[in-house]
C-alpha cells in the first residue's frame, strides 16, 4: 500500500507540508483546488502551483480528492453535457502533472453528513458524530447553518456556494429517484470512463456517507450489491472505487473487509478509519484501533495485504485531541496515530 495524507492547500489548511513529509510512510499528498466550484475547469496554472509546493517537501500529488461532480450532472439536466465536457478539461489537465487517481462522489446535495463536528468521547478529545433522530428532527437548513458556517475553514463537499439554493436543489431532486440517479450516473461515467483511459487517470467513487438515504434524497453507492452494480457499468479498470471503510461500515450490514477481497482490482484507493455504532444507526468517529470502534481495522487491512493491494491508502478523519486546531476531522494528530497504526499492522503482516 502507498500511504498518502489529505492536505487542503496553502493558507488553507491546519497542517503544513513540512509536517506531513516527517510522519512515517507518507509518500504524497491528497489535493484538490478547493476554491474552483464544481463544474469549472481546474486551470494549469493552479494545478501547477500546487505540484511545486508538493514538490518541495518531496510529496507527490498522484491522488486528487475530489472534483466534485456538478449537481446537473447527477439531476440529469440538458445542462449537464456542458459540465461533463468541463470534468473531461480537468481529468486532461491533472493528468499533465501525474496524476493517477481522482476521488469522486455521486451524493445528491450533500456529500458527507453529521450531526455534531465535536462530539466529546470518553478521553476528553472530540470526534465527527451521526445522530438519526437530529436528521430526522431538523431542517437541512438548520444543518447548513451549523455545518457550513463553519467559522475557521470552509468545509470540503459543503462549501457555501454549493449550497446557496439549498430548497430550490431539494426541490429540484424532488423526483428524481434511485433509478433516475444510475441512469444519470451511468450516462456521466460512459462519457468520462473512455477519457480517464485515455489519460491513465483512475476514477474512484467514494461511497455515501452514511451508507443511507437522508433527507428523503436518493443514495445509491452504499453497500457490496449496489457497488457491485456501480462496478458494471461501465466494465473498465478505470471505473473504479475509494473504498471508505469508515462510511460503508456505518452499516453495520456492510463487511468492509469481505468488500475488499470481492472487489480487489478495482479499488485504487482507500480510506482507513473506525466507526463506533449505536443503536438507531447512530455513530461517532474514533481512533484508527480495532477495539476502539465497531469495526475490525486489523481484518480490514490484512484483506488488503491478502489482496496485494497496491492502491493508495490515507488514514480518513480522525478526532481531535491534544487541543489541536483543526479542521473537524483533519487534525494532523490523530490522523498521523492513524498512519502508524496501518503501517504497524501492514508491517507485521509482511513479516508472516
Ligand atoms: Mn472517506
Amino acid at each position: 500500500m502507498r500511504m498518502v495524507f489529505r492536505w487542503f492547500g496553502e493558507g488553507n489548511d491546519s497542517v503544513p507540508l513540512k509536517y506531513i513529509r516527517q510522519i512515517p510512510g507518507v509518500e504524497g499528498i491528497v489535493w484538490a483546488l478547493h476554491d474552483m466550484p464544481p463544474g469549472e475547469v481546474w486551470p494549469m496554472d493552479k494545478i501547477e502551483k500546487v505540484k511545486q509546493q508538493a514538490d518541495e517537501y518531496g510529496l507527490n500529488i498522484d491522488v486528487v480528492e475530489s472534483v466534485n461532480v456538478h449537481e446537473d450532472i447527477k439531476l440529469g439536466l440538458p445542462t449537464r453535457d456542458y459540465y461533463i465536457e468541463n470534468y473531461k478539461k480537468t481529468i486532461e489537465n491533472v493528468a499533465k502533472v501525474g496524476v493517477k487517481v481522482i476521488c469522486y462522489n455521486f451524493m445528491p446535495v450533500f456529500d458527507w453528513l453529521r450531526t455534531d463536528l465535536y462530539k466529546e468521547l470518553e478521553d476528553g478529545s472530540t470526534a465527527l458524530y451521526y445522530e438519526d433522530s437530529k436528521i430526522r428532527d431538523i431542517n437541512p437548513m438548520e444543518l447548513v447553518e451549523k455545518i457550513a458556517k463553519n467559522p475557521q475553514f470552509s468545509m470540503p463537499g459543503w462549501e457555501p456556494e454549493r449550497l446557496e439554493d439549498l430548497s430550490k436543489l431539494f426541490e429540484a431532486y424532488s423526483n428524481v429517484t434511485e433509478e433516475d440517479l444510475w441512469h444519470n450516473l451511468q450516462y456521466f461515467l460512459e462519457e468520462i470512463i473512455p477519457v480517464a483511459e485515455k489519460h491513465d487517470i483512475k476514477m474512484a467513487i467514494h461511497p455515501d456517507d452514511p451508507p443511507w438515504s437522508v433527507f428523503g434524497l436518493p443514495r445509491i453507492i452504499t453497500n457490496k450489491e449496489n457497488i457491485s452494480r456501480f462496478l458494471k457499468l461501465v466494465d473498465s479498470p478505470y471505473n473504479g472505487l475509494t473504498l471508505c471503510s469508515g462510511s460503508l461500515g456505518a452499516n453495520p450490514t456492510n463487511n468492509v473487509a469481505e468488500m475488499v477481497r470481492e472487489f480487489a482490482g478495482r479499488i485504487h484507493f482507500a480510506h482507513i478509519r473506525n466507526v463506533k455504532i449505536f443503536k438507531h444507526g447512530d455513530f461517532i468517529e474514533t481512533s484508527h484501533r480495532t477495539s476502539d470502534g465497531s469495526l475490525d481495522i486489523c481484518d480490514i487491512v490484512k484483506a488488503y495485504h491478502d489482496i496485494g493491494f497496491t492502491g493508495y491508502v490515507r488514514p480518513d478523519h480522525g478526532r481531535h485531541i491534544w487541543d489541536e486546531e483543526c479542521r473537524p476531522g483533519y487534525g494532523l494528530y490523530d490522523r498521523a496515530l492513524g498512519v502508524m497504526y496501518l503501517w504497524g499492522i501492514w508491517d507485521a503482516l509482511e513479516q508472516g
